[in-house]
């Protein structure tokens, strides 16, 4: 039987290289530990370029108030949210705030389809930027490419 992984066994696990004070650049959010696999994706694209992210594991369904507490209280700059079945959670993550939020639907039943859905029909003025079925890369790379435009020397990195 392999190691637990830290953040799924603490709920809780925060990386950063520069950590200031708790601050980080990405919020990643599981709608369930199941989930763990897609994150993975997205935190080894984070990791190569250095970003600081913080990763939650918290449902829509299952723990809205705790959701909400959390979004409104987070410094991160990027939201990457990710969910499978009928995924709520990018859609109420950016009812919550005004910050870009990365949705990436999860391949649990229906081929994901189910989760693409629900996160790419978002009603006007809350988008989610949603990337492909299990694509938690790209999710990855999006994010680095917001960061970007805020820090000159990510953006050379990822211009290299
Ligand atoms: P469990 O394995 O915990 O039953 O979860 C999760 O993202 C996961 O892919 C099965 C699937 O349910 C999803 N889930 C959501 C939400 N909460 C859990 N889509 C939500 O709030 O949107």
């Amino acid at each position: 039987m392999s190691a637990p992984i830290p953040w799924r066994t603490a709920k809780i696990f925060i990386y950063s290289p520069l950590l200031k004070e708790h601050m980080v650049d990405v919020s990643v959010i599981l709608g369930s530990a199941s989930d763990e696999k897609i994150a993975e994706k997205v935190t080894a694209v984070l990791d190569e370029y250095g970003v600081s992210y913080e990763i939650k594991i918290l449902s829509a369904h299952r723990n809205p108030e705790e959701l909400r507490k959390y979004v409104k209280e987070c410094d991160a700059k990027v939201f990457i949210a990710i969910a499978g079945l009928s995924a709520a959670l990018p859609g109420v993550v950016a009812g919550l705030t005004s910050k870009p939020v990365i949705g990436v639907p999860v391949n649990v039943s229906l081929m994901g389809l189910d989760a693409l859905l629900s996160m790419v029909q978002m009603p006007s003025g809350v988008p989610v930027a949603t990337v492909g079925i299990d694509n938690g890369k790209n999710a990855g790379y999006l994010a680095l490419r917001i960061l970007g435009l805020l820090d000159a020397d990510l953006k050379k990195k990822l211009e290299q």
